[in-house]
């Protein structure tokens, strides 16, 4: 049997906030078991597990498989890289679909490009915007163009819990309701969340609900759950919320945490499988200035900084 585990850092194009985090390079983990890999990459600001727990913990893990014993991580992101780097992949799936684009960015830089964004003659289904972060007036303006601009896409709206349920409130009485698809997570609390959508009838989809683990249940406007494998961990967890969702008649759409290149087309074929009709969240990758796998696909090791090699008869 092959161990080993790898860690990458890869700038991004332009330094990004994960929630008061500025990060100019994501880091992570790599496992490789017998040729098969994983990604290990908790999300500053969203992971309850720091980078070097992960590490300490995927590093106590492979030294137990190599003595022959069953690993079972605690910590969601190594949870996560380990099931996927012992997963009996399906051979046969469809075609993943391209993510929806996800915007980024202030909102008066957004109205700009928009005049001069070229969406490669057809225009998105769907299109994320993040709201709850810039002045009110501002992300409406910018939304009251979109819906001009893109009249057949639908918008998906993400406040990360940004709001009082007053301020949601608020907000959502001046959306253009038939062109948002739903709005992630508008307050902290499932209670408010709830409360904003029976207020202005908007649609809503759970995020940080799911893996912070929190309560929730069934609404007539609960519309999609958001799923972030690295987030969440391990697959049977996301394969639990994704029969929650058939059972309560909700879209599935599967989501990334800024994980590398190689994560990314894991996450695709996740995608496929749990929810093959809807466009994933996985628009993330271009904000990454580098890869750690070649175009077959297969990890470029000297790229990456080895921190563990082990190789038994086993
Ligand atoms: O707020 O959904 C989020 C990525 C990392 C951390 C949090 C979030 C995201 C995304 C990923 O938005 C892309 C997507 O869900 O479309
Ligand atoms: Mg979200």
């Amino acid at each position: 049997m092959q161990l080993a585990l790898y860690r990458y850092s890869l700038p991004f194009r332009q330094p990004l906030m994960f929630k008061r985090e500025r990060l100019a390079n994501r880091e992570g983990l790599l496992v490789s078991i017998n040729g098969q890999w994983g990604e290990i990459a908790p999300l500053p600001g969203f992971s309850t597990e720091t980078l070097a727990e992960a590490e300490a913990e995927s590093l106590a893990c492979l030294a137990a498989l190599s003595r022959g014993e069953i690993v079972s991580p605690t910590l969601p992101s190594v949870q996560f890289g380990f099931d996927c780097v012992q997963r009996s992949w399906p051979l046969n799936l469809p075609e993943p679909l391209p993510p929806y684009p996800l915007l980024q960015g202030a909102p008066a830089a957004l109205i700009q490009s928009l005049s001069t964004t070229d969406w490669q003659a057809s225009l998105p289904s769907r299109l994320k915007l993040k709201v709850a972060r810039h002045a009110m007036e501002e992300e409406l303006a910018l939304i009251e163009q979109l819906a001009a601009r893109l009249p057949t896409t639908k918008l998906i709206l993400d406040a990360n819990g940004g709001w009082t349920r007053e301020d949601a409130q608020r907000f959502c009485e001046r959306l253009p309701l038939k062109q948002i698809d739903y709005l992630e997570e508008p307050c902290a609390a499932f209670a408010d969340t709830i409360a904003v959508a029976e207020a202005t009838g908007v649609a809503i989809a759970l995020d940080e609900t799911l893996s912070r683990r929190e309560e929730w249940y069934c609404h007539p406007q609960l519309k999609a759950l958001v799923i972030k494998p690295t987030l969440i961990g391990s697959l049977s967890d996301c394969e639990a919320l994704v029969q929650r969702a058939r059972a309560g008649n909700l879209r599935v759409v599967v989501s990334s945490s800024f994980e590398s290149d190689l994560g990314l087309v894991q996450l695709a074929r996740l995608a496929s499988e749990w929810a093959p009709d809807e466009p994933p969240g996985l628009d993330t990758g271009h904000w990454l200035a580098g890869r750690v796998t070649n175009l077959a696909g297969e990890v470029m090791t000297e790229n990456v900084h080895c921190l563990s090699k082990m190789e038994n008869l086993a």
